[in-house]
């Protein structure tokens, strides 16, 4: 059953509640590992359905254009204030609706359309929004993208730092969505100061590591820093844009009234439950385990025969490279589904198939982490991944079903956040 309750709900109107549940109990019972996502709190779920979400509020606390912020003013002054705490930051804003609009935000407050803006390519580990050619990112600016390098998965500084001097791009975005590396700031800042480019830090998918300890923090290297609020620092949907006092005043124009509407402030409230769970000693413990469930992972996919991206991990994410098992990702990631391990599939750095069928699987272990299991369990999840793989070429379904009977054997032994 859903916790908290969904009792009026389901008088009102079944269909959905039903719809609810069932989505609850999947996450009861499915091994999630895709690397971006997480179990929230059952304190962050309350935060977030509540009133909160009858009231605009555009402007900031204390500048609104609406009245009756008597209540929603100081949850966003709490939300802000843990957010400088927890990241020991200057200026916080907690209003970005996800992280695409709050990288958005940041290039408007930085630069200007045809600008030349630099970040990682999408296929190598970046995001989107750091200039790729189908983003407004790609489209509006001139972006220059830096890889990894071949031969290790890493990305190369001299590579970076030839194209920022032959380019003089105005941001460099260090960061993505696929990168199994500890990102190095002090070396971007370095490259960033040598051009007069602004190191902007996306910290989307180590936020939670570096609010833990488990991560270097971007603090002192780059001038910006973008997050969002709902992967390994386990809010709930959200951003959050950071930055010295230099660049405050620009983000929050750019943020509101730039990009944004009233900011969502039942996200707010649920921004700040998580904050304040992230400054506790218990949240080091979750994020220094995250990695070191991936790293025990790591070494027993790579004893199974498994190629990683860069041979391994340093953070919360692995990405499998099936290109010697002779299968693409999606096929794999499908039997994974059935098998009761959901992940997605990834494109690998220098990728021969195409986006849509990489020859990739990316692998988190932040939701794992937070149901409860250790590195002890790590080898029995490398062994269903590889028993799937082996059915996937196969196609034998009769396997996927026993492991996911098993996956939901284990899990039942693992109590979920939101789920009774
Ligand atoms: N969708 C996120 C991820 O899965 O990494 C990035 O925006």
């Amino acid at each position: 059953m859903h916790v908290p309750a969904l009792n009026v709900l389901t008088q009102a109107d079944p269909e959905l509640a039903g719809l609810i549940q069932g989505e609850a109990e999947r996450q009861h019972d499915t091994l999630r590992m895709i690397a971006s996502e997480n179990y929230v709190s059952q304190a962050v779920l309350e935060a977030t359905g509540t009133v909160l979400t009858n009231k605009y509020s555009e402007g900031y606390p204390g500048k609104r254009y609406y009245e009756g912020q008597k209540f929603i003013d100081p949850i966003e002054e709490l939300a802000i204030a843990r957010a400088k705490s927890v990241f020991g930051v200057d200026h916080a804003n907690v209003q970005p609706y996800s992280g695409s609009p709050a990288n958005l935000a940041v290039y408007m407050a930085l630069a200007k359309p045809g600008d030349t803006i630099m970040g990682m390519a999408l296929p190598m580990g970046g995001h989107l929004t750091h200039g790729w050619s189908v983003s407004a990112t790609g489209a509006w600016f001139r972006a220059v993208q830096y890889t990894v390098r071949r031969e290790d998965g890493r990305i190369d500084f001299d590579e970076v730092r030839d194209i920022a001097l032959r380019e003089r791009p105005k941001i460099i975005f260090s960061g993505g969505t696929a990168i199994p590396r500890t990102i190095d700031f002090p070396r971007f800042a370095e490259i960033a100061r040598e051009v007069d480019a602004v190191l902007v830090a996306d910290i989307a998918h180590i936020a939670g590591l570096i609010a833990g300890g488990a991560h270097p923090s971007p603090v002192g290297h780059a001038e910006v820093i973008s997050t969002t609020t709902h992967k390994t620092l386990r809010g709930p949907r959200g951003a959050m844009l950071m930055s010295d006092e230099k660049h405050a005043k620009a983000l929050d124009k750019a943020v509101f009234p730039g990009l944004q509407g009233g900011p969502h402030n039942h996200t707010t409230a649920g921004i700040a439950v998580a904050l304040g769970e992230a400054s506790k000693p218990e949240f080091r413990t979750y994020a220094h385990q995250v990695v070191a469930n991936a790293r025990a992972l790591a070494d027993a996919l790579i004893e199974r025969g498994f190629d990683l991206v860069s041979g391994g991990t340093d953070n919360h994410l692995i990405l499998l490279d099936l290109t010697s098992k002779s299968i693409g990702g999606k096929p794999v990631a499908r039997a994974l589904d059935r098998a009761g391990i959901e992940t997605n599939y990834n494109t690998v750095p220098y990728d021969t198939r195409k986006p849509f069928d990489p020859s990739g699987v990316r692998l988190g272990t932040p939701a794992l982490t937070t149901r409860g299991l250790t590195e002890s369990q790590m080898p029995q999840v490398a062994d269903w991944i590889s028993r799937a793989v082996d059915a996937a070429i196969k196609d034998d379904e009769a396997v996927l079903d026993t492991i996911a009977a098993e996956v939901r054997e284990l899990l039942a032994g693992y109590p979920m956040p939101g789920w009774h």
